[in-house]
């Protein structure tokens, strides 16, 4: 296997290898060329004196623009100067693909730019070591939820983005054409996860993308997200709360263990929390608010100005726990004892909301009441409402917005940040 410039140490010195990546710098000295080669993982020097090296070779390594794709022979030699400590002389220099000039972006950072330039230029951007460092950290993320559930006995699954039906409830879909009818793109697997549990599934996992057709321009919404979801049978709401508190956890703790280097290229830290997470309730979050100075009534929901209000008093995570029955989706499950008030809870960080679930509705007839109260129309629940006609045992789950989650550990200042290629009300492209 070819060698990543982090590869190499101590045990490499004197001997030739091969590196490849792209041309970072050039820095001419007139006798002296030094290229600065980066890949994947990292800084290498290639040093070029001109007395001891091929003249051709010198002469097209001290032209070669920066950005360019090489591929570089040569023998390591220890040099305390050079980063990681080695530099390289090469005996080969090949120039596999010559970049263009100017660039339209620059990559070593020394001038700084927009975000909108940055994600029009998105393949230069994630060059910089600092920007894939947070791609390298969402995949130890990945990695992390799918390690924790499989310990747990849950099963992956997948289920169709394109449906006929809303699931929230809400009007921010999508419509897609499909074929001769009209279709949407899925906000949520909300329905299908509920669904598997009347299926035996028992213990559920997806990871897949949401659409949101949200007009607001925020630095927390997309209109394509990815969606941790979770459905879990016989249990409750707390039962599910626990899986979530004790998942954040373990996410953190292995982008500790695993992401050291790349916490250093962000300069981020990240901090274990403490478990189990407070829980805060409804009723407790409208009078912090209300105390600061907010607008609110017992009902409403929690607007972006009162959730800051709220995280002036609740570090870290925390849970917001038994909203009211009418603020959330049909399928929460109200309190026997007071029905006004449901299973539900959303976690927080800070002010941000990084997920949301419930104990779920499993009675049938129930469930048909609430989706009428909610406004929407029970017939077009037809092939999910059947599925509590046969044996739907209790359950509970949850979704969590993986982007923020991201966004919430590293402390970045935009959502944007987390995502490879966002898609927000301006950006289609690329
Ligand atoms: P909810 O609508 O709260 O719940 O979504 C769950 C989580 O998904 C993330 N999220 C978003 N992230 C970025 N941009 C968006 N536009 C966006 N919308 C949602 C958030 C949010 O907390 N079916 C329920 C979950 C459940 O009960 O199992 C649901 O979709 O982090």
């Amino acid at each position: 296997m070819r060698k990543f410039t982090s590869d190499i140490d101590e045990k490499d010195f004197g001997k030739e290898i091969v590196l490849y990546g792209w041309v970072h710098e050039v820095r001419d000295l007139g006798g002296l060329v030094f290229v600065i080669l980066r890949d994947r993982e990292g800084f290498a020097q290639i040093t070029l004196p001109k007395k001891a090296v091929d003249r051709e070779m010198f002469r097209r390594a001290r032209k070669v623009r920066r950005e360019s794709v090489i591929r570089v022979k040569g023998v390591v030699k220890a040099e305390e100067k050079a980063p990681n400590g080695f530099e390289i002389i090469p005996s080969e220099f090949e120039i596999l693909n010559e970049a263009d000039a100017p660039l339209p972006l620059e990559v070593t950072e020394k001038v700084p730019a927009e975000l909108d330039t940055r994600l029009d230029n998105r393949f230069m951007d994630l060059r910089k070591p600092r920007i894939q460092a947070i791609f390298r950290i969402r995949h130890v993320m990945l990695q992390s939820i799918r390690e924790f559930f499989d310990r747990h006995g849950f099963i992956e699954v997948n289920t169709p983005k394109i449906v006929s039906t809303a699931t929230e409830g809400g009007t921010e879909l999508f419509p897609i054409t499909y074929f001769e009818r009209e279709a949407f793109l899925n906000q949520s697997p909300q329905l299908y996860k509920q669904t598997l549990m009347a299926a035996g599934f028992e213990r559920v996992l997806e990871i897949g993308p949401i659409f949101r057709a949200e007009e607001h321009n925020t630095i927390r919404h997309l209109n394509e997200a990815v969606s941790i979801d979770i459905e879990v049978s016989f249990t409750d709401h707390e039962g599910v709360m626990s899986y979530l508190e004790e998942l954040v956890r373990y996410i953190h703790e292995k982008v500790n263990e695993r992401c050291g280097r790349y916490l250093e290229w962000i300069g981020a830290k990240v901090e274990i929390p403490d478990t189990p997470f407070t829980r805060l309730s409804y009723d407790e979050a409208v009078e912090i608010a209300k105390r600061k100075g907010e607008e609110i009534n017992w009902g409403d929901d929690l607007s972006t100005s009162a959730l800051k209000f709220i995280a002036e008093e609740m570090d870290g995570y925390y849970f917001i726990v038994d909203w009211p029955t009418e603020s959330k989706p049909f399928y929460a499950m109200p309190h026997e004892n007071d029905p006004e008030i449901s299973k539900t809870f959303d976690l927080m960080n800070g002010w941000l909301e990084i997920a949301s679930g419930a104990q779920r509705i499993h009675i049938h007839d129930l469930l048909v009441k609430r989706i009428s109260e909610q406004g929407l129309n029970p017939d077009s629940f037809g092939f999910y409402l059947e599925a509590f006609r046969y044996g739907m045992p209790p359950h509970a789950g949850w979704g969590m917005g993986l982007d923020r989650l991201v966004m919430a550990a590293l402390n970045l200042p935009n959502i944007r940040e987390a995502v490879l290629f966002p898609r927000d009300r301006q950006r289609l492209v690329p």
